[in-house]
């Protein structure tokens, strides 16, 4: 194994490397090559493509919501079960829960999923307009625009009923409508003018429930989900008769379109031909590639067990290899 720090820290919380990674424990999933990536957050670093997307959001939300969004981007991406799943109506049986799907650290904790993991808690706080940058953790396939740790935006708005009494539509048709005109504009504030198209989809806290692609690299790139905030959510947790949005954004899939980054590892990566190329405050500088060594295809035969998963074999390549494999 990759020789990974003993202890990390994250938002004031100290993560010791044998408390999420246990080799033995079968109710423990989590590889040293995840626990490498923990607290590095590049989402906050201000020259790194992720900190300059994110930092673009913020402007687009203080200047079109007077600052009224509530920001944070250093919450500790350890979190329960409960909040994972459970808070946003995950059901008991849902894919997203099994042991291939999602890293455990035990059988009641996981390295969040997604960033929706605090929607619950911040409402429960109070706050009626938010956004959470963080890093999220899949076990997932391997190819060029998906990683196992990458990182979301995650925003929310809650609206009370004097907010759409007068519009003539019914909250959840107000908030909808609301919604595609604040993310249509974002992507205006972030491209200028893009390819880009709706489609109907499904997710357990949204109902109704969309994604957004752009058309990025000859072929339509899946950069967000979003919807109206399933009402139980809000009833749950102090927020009765009103109505929200709420969407949550992959930030490398459109880090990739803005910057013209050809491969989501490249965010990874130290060297001083990528970070050199990016500054505070500079979005959709393009990128230039710098290696010039051609893939090399490999054929290999495996033997497996009723057990096996893609994921299980994707992950012993990852491990083997690291980020030499472009693709499985
Ligand atoms: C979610 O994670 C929902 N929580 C989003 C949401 C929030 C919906 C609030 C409704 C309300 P999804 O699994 O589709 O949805 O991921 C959201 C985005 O993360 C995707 O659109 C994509 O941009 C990005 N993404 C997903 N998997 C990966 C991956 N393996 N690597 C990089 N980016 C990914
Ligand atoms: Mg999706």
């Amino acid at each position: 194994a990759a020789a990974a720090a003993a202890a990390v820290e994250v938002g004031g919380v100290k993560i010791a490397r044998d408390d999420v990674v246990k080799e033995d424990d079968p109710t423990n999933n989590v590889p040293d090559t995840i626990f490498s990536k923990i607290g590095l957050q590049l989402h906050r670093r201000d020259n790194h493509p992720l900190g300059i997307l994110k930092n673009t959001i913020y402007d687009y939300f203080d200047k079109n919501f007077a600052g009224q969004f509530d920001k944070f981007d250093d919450l500790c991406p350890l979190v329960s079960v409960k909040q994972n799943f459970d808070d946003v109506l995950v059901p008991a049986d849902h894919v997203s829960r099994s042991y291939n799907d999602t890293y455990y650290v035990d059988s009641q904790t996981v390295l969040r999923c997604h960033t929706s993991a605090h929607q619950a808690e911040l409402l429960r706080d109070g706050h009626t307009h938010f956004l959470v940058t963080g890093d999220v953790y899949r076990r997932d396939s391997i190819d060029s625009t998906h990683y196992p740790v990458f990182h979301q935006m995650e925003g929310f708005r809650v609206f009370s009923p004097d907010d759409w009494s007068g519009s003539g539509m019914d909250g959840t048709a107000y908030a909808a409508a609301d919604l595609k005109k604040t993310l249509e504009g974002l992507a205006r504030h972030l491209f200028g003018a893009v390819k880009m198209r709706w489609v109907d989809t499904y997710f357990p806290f949204t109902n109704p429930s969309f994604e957004l692609e752009i058309y990025f690299q000859d072929d339509w790139l899946e950069v967000l989900g979003c919807g109206v905030t399933e009402q139980e959510i809000l009833k749950r947790n102090g927020r009765t008769d009103h109505v929200a949005w709420a969407f949550g954004l992959g930030l490398e899939r459109l880090a990739m379109v803005l910057f013209d980054i050809p491969d989501i590892r490249l965010f990874w990566s130290n060297d001083k031909r990528f970070t050199s190329q990016f500054s505070e405050g500079k979005l959709g500088v393009k990128f230039k590639p710098f290696s010039k060594f051609p893939p090399c295809y490999k054929d290999m035969s495996f033997w497996i067990n009723d057990a096996f998963t893609e994921n299980n074999l994707c992950e012993v390549v990852r491990g083997i290899a690291g980020d030499l494999v472009e693709e499985v």
